[in-house]
């Protein structure tokens, strides 16, 4: 375990290698407790370096064999190995040379899952961002682009399939019962995308042709038996090479590509060349076992790995502070393609509940940083909501301002401009810049600077003017040492909807450059005056989340509703009615905390019924309409002095006002779709059954009764309604015996099915009150639970941290001290999955006294436990700080 040091990487401080290593050879003789690892690395000293100059190589944990440079051993007095370095004190006079070194490693003791390490009897790597250093020495920085040849070695019973990045190259037989392969990446690579598989796998295998006629072999390996589960990720795999040859033109560029799912992984995925190593959740699925929300993810993260081939691989990072130039970009890339699969509203909708409900908390709490940070102490914790989805949003905001076909040109410039380097934002913006001249200085403060801006606006019609006037402030928040912050420059896409649903036009605008339905902020204040406006018009701002900031528009409830029922945008239809149930939850809460009963607007309840059956909209559409905000949510937006237990109580009590109210229609409607046609997993019966999960929520609630429930559980017959049904059961109705005996049923029949007992692990770390702490502790004694899977500990541990309002932030503190003692205990082994679970506690400053003082102490217990890892304390320091 790396403990800390207390050192600190920062951007100013980048200068490139003295040396590269231009050619890679690596020779691994597998073997589960002791695995030699020989590379053949050729080094070249860069022009105007040297050879008085160290060659210092990164390694952490490592024992170095043997050393050789241009094949004859070095004395012990020119070169230092210690477990984190190898420092060569000078190099040869000639600017190539080659070095040969041995190390040796133990994968099954390799708990922590970086560098190379066994999964279910199965070699794997993961290598991003430093774990190639846990291998061998090497420069282990992603703007050294090598060339690999990789050598496999092993026993042939117990590992017959031996892959690594690139073509094969050669096969073949060893003495006692050992066989070998040889692969051959051509691409040079940065060492985080190096990976090997060896072991006993199942595959489903496919072909794909290129846009210009190259075959490529697709594989995905699973474990035997599991191979049918992996046919639904080879179809997303397939769709997502036909889509990035369409949408981006870019094509695949190896003979091979395969996918390898193992069951441990502290992520859900790695890009590595031309052997992407998945989490198996996110490659296994059929419809008894996954629900629609899995499938959906192993088509986007199935995407999201295979687009990396170009911006990440192809194109990579300079250093590690741009992590958001693939991340960021990718996700973009993922977003779009789902977009195009599924309904574009839908989609939109789903990203932009995911960003508020863990980006903003993120950027709005104590881990705040830029989308580009300047420093870290542990890059592992750099993977964010921020990077990825926030980054995500600056891209699609590029796209917003240059329009679709600038957009497009620039991303053709920055391929063709940057393939196989390794560059940085600045490079990636410049190309935005010299397509369209569009000087974005301004606007690349989104990657810079850190916080959710907020937006305030307010409009004012004047009749006698046919004049709408509209203010616009732009403010963004303090956050951890940026304390002032410049002006953004934010597109807010908008419509002044006119009386009859339809956008009304102007005659121009003043104030601010409006253009093409956006109005660019780039101000403190800007007053805009449309002008020649027949009548009032009601303002739509920020359709389809065109910038990711809050907003605050002062509206009344009438034009909210009025914008729920008629705007042209749906996403923004969608946002204003869920803008409503916010506020009326905020006063509800309110009330409670008062010690009054919770009370709610009739249109608010009657309204429900309405857009259930609209079926002018999707299915899909309508679940999400009719889906109420989380207790996260009320608590983001209340913002200080939360009190969860209030914030349950309120929307549950508008849980249950809107299922009596509109019991008819949705008892009706969640008959009506319960079609018995056989499932498939396409978007649009997703959506039925999306709205059917939503309908079957309120009409329990409104019943108070687990009728409903109990019996779409034992006629389920997919994953999705029975899985929707155990959650009913267990949050509405913890203790009834339909719910005792539903868990139990759950349980027994998919006991040998781990990644479905997850599920029923989730389900019970997420039923509410004070008792979910015991729960959780007695289900940690399950036999199926181990702290050292990765999947179950997210299950179990993760959702009751992230999800459980109530149980987590249970008054008395217990909830605190549980996962301050758990993260000690996983961090021993795993500090990537222990610090990843203790990002639970960012928020504590926002919460009411008590339970801030209680989750004070618990982070103090971590801060002051003895040998933290760095990945542990930077957490827990900052969010302390
Ligand atoms: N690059 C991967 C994410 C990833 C990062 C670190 C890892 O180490 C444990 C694993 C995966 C992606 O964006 O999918
Ligand atoms: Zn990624």
């Amino acid at each position: 375990m790396r403990t800390d040091t207390g050192q600190v990487f920062r951007l100013e401080d980048y200068g490139p290698s003295d040396y590269l290593i231009p050619e890679t050879d690596l020779t691994f003789q597998l073997d589960s407790a002791d695995t030699r690892v020989e590379a053949r690395l050729t080094v070249e000293r860069r022009d105007g370096v040297a050879a008085d100059r160290p060659l210092i190589l990164d390694g952490d944990g490592l024992t170095l064999e043997s050393l050789l440079v241009n094949g004859a051993p070095v004395a012990e007095s020119d070169y230092e190995a210690t477990a984190d370095r190898l420092v060569l004190r000078s190099t040869p006079p000639a600017k190539r040379f080659e070095l040969t070194l041995v190390t040796r490693t133990d994968p099954s003791a390799n708990k922590a899952l970086m560098g190379l390490y066994v999964s279910n009897g199965v070699f794997c790597t993961q290598c991003e961002a430093e774990g190639f250093r846990r291998i061998t020495y090497f420069l282990d920085r992603p703007d050294v682009l090598s060339v690999y040849r990789v050598c496999l070695e092993a026993d042939r019973k117990t590992a017959p399939l031996l892959l690594s990045n690139g073509n094969p190259t050669d096969s073949g037989e060893l003495e006692h019962g050992r066989h070998f392969a040889v692969w051959h990446d051509p691409h040079p690579k940065p060492s985080y995308l190096f990976a090997l598989v060896a072991g006993d796998l199942g595959a489903v295998h496919d072909t794909f042709t290129t846009a210009s006629g190259r075959d490529v072999t697709l594989a995905i390996y699973v474990e035997h038996g599991k191979e049918a589960r992996a046919t639904y990720a080879m179809d997303a795999l397939k769709r997502s090479m036909r889509w990035d040859e369409e949408r981006f033109g870019r094509e695949y560029d190896l003979d091979v590509f395969n996918i390898v799912a193992v069951s441990d992984f502290n992520m859900g995925a790695m890009e590595n060349k031309g052997l992407n190593i998945f989490n198996d959740k996110y490659v296994l699925a059929d419809p008894e076992t996954a629900t629609d929300m899995d499938f959906a993810n192993i088509e986007a993260i199935i995407a999201h790995e295979y687009f990396h081939n170009w911006t990440g691989n192809r194109i990579t990072c300079r250093d590690w502070f741009q992590l958001c130039l693939k991340e960021g970009l990718t996700v973009y890339r993922d977003h779009e393609f789902s977009a195009d699969q599924r309904s574009r509203a839908v989609k939109r909708i789903a990203e932009v509940r995911t960003l508020r409900a863990h980006q903003f908390p993120e950027d709005q709490g104590p881990l705040a940083h830029p989308v580009r940070p300047r420093r870290y102490r542990e890059i592992n914790n750099f993977y964010t909501a921020t990077v990825y989805e926030k980054g995500s949003e600056v891209v699609r905001m590029i796209r917003t301002l240059l329009g679709a076909d600038k957009f497009r040109a620039g991303m053709d410039l920055y391929f063709e401009r940057h393939d196989g380097q390794a560059v940085t934002i600045e490079d990636f913006v410049r190309c935005f810049e010299e397509v369209s001249g569009a000087d974005l200085a301004q606007f690349a403060l989104w990657y810079h600077q850190a916080g959710t801006p907020n937006i305030t606006a307010s409009g004012r019609y004047n009749g006698r003017a046919r004049e709408f006037t509209l203010e616009i402030e732009q403010s963004v928040p303090p956050t951890p040492s940026e304390a002032r912050k410049r002006l953004m420059h934010i597109p807010l896409a908008f419509g002044l909807v006119g009386s009859n649903g339809e956008d009304m036009t102007f005659d121009g605008a003043d104030g601010a450059t409006v253009e093409d339905g956006v109005i660019h902020v780039r101000k403190r204040k800007h007053v805009i005056r449309f002008k020649g406006i027949g009548a009032r018009p009601v303002v739509s701002l920020n359709r389809g989340f065109s910038a990711p900031v809050t907003l605050s528009l002062e509206a009344s409830a009438e034009d909210r509703m009025f914008l729920a029922r008629h705007d042209n945008d749906l996403f923004s239809r969608w946002q204003a009615l869920n803008t409503l149930f916010t506020e009326a939850l905020i006063e509800a809460t309110q009330r409670i905390r008062g010690g009054k009963e919770a009370a709610f607007p009739d249109e608010l309840l009657a309204y429900p019924a309405e857009i259930a059956s609209d079926e002018t909209l999707g299915a899909a559409y309508r679940a999400q309409a009719l889906t109420l905000p989380a207790e996260a949510d009320i608590a983001r937006e209340i913002g200080s002095s939360i009190d969860p237990d209030a914030i349950h109580a309120a929307i549950s009590g508008l849980r249950e006002a809107i299922g009596s109210q509109c019991a008819g229609t949705f008892g009706e409607l969640h008959e009506a779709l319960d079609s018995g046609e056989t499932f498939t997993p396409d978007a649009a019966s997703a959506g039925r059954r999306a709205l059917r999960n939503v309908l079957l929520d309120y009409l329990s609630a409104g019943t108070g009764t687990p009728e409903h429930a109990t019996r779409q559980f034992e006629t389920a017959d997919n994953m999705t309604a029975m899985a929707a049904a155990l959650a009913v059961l267990a949050h509405q109705f913890p203790h009834s015996p339909q719910t005792a005996q539903a868990l139990a049923q759950f349980e027994e029949r998919y006991r040998g099915n781990p990644l479905v007992l997850d599920k029923w692990f989730m389900v019970q770390a997420t039923t509410p009150g004070p008792d979910a702490v015991e729960r959780v502790r007695g289900l940690m004694a399950h036999e199926a639970f181990s702290l050292a899977n990765p999947n179950r500990v997210r299950a179990l541990i993760g959702t009751f941290a992230s999800a459980n309002q109530t149980g987590f932030h249970r008054a008395d503190g217990e909830g605190y001290r549980f996962l301050a003692e758990t993260v000690l205990a996983i961090e021993k082994d795993n500090p990537q999955l222990a610090a990843r679970l203790a990002i639970a506690f960012r928020s504590w400053r926002s919460l009411e006294k008590k339970r801030q003082e209680h989750a004070r102490e618990a982070l103090a217990t971590i801060s002051q436990a003895k040998e933290l890892s760095r990945d542990l304390r930077d957490i827990v320091e900052r969010t302390l700080a």
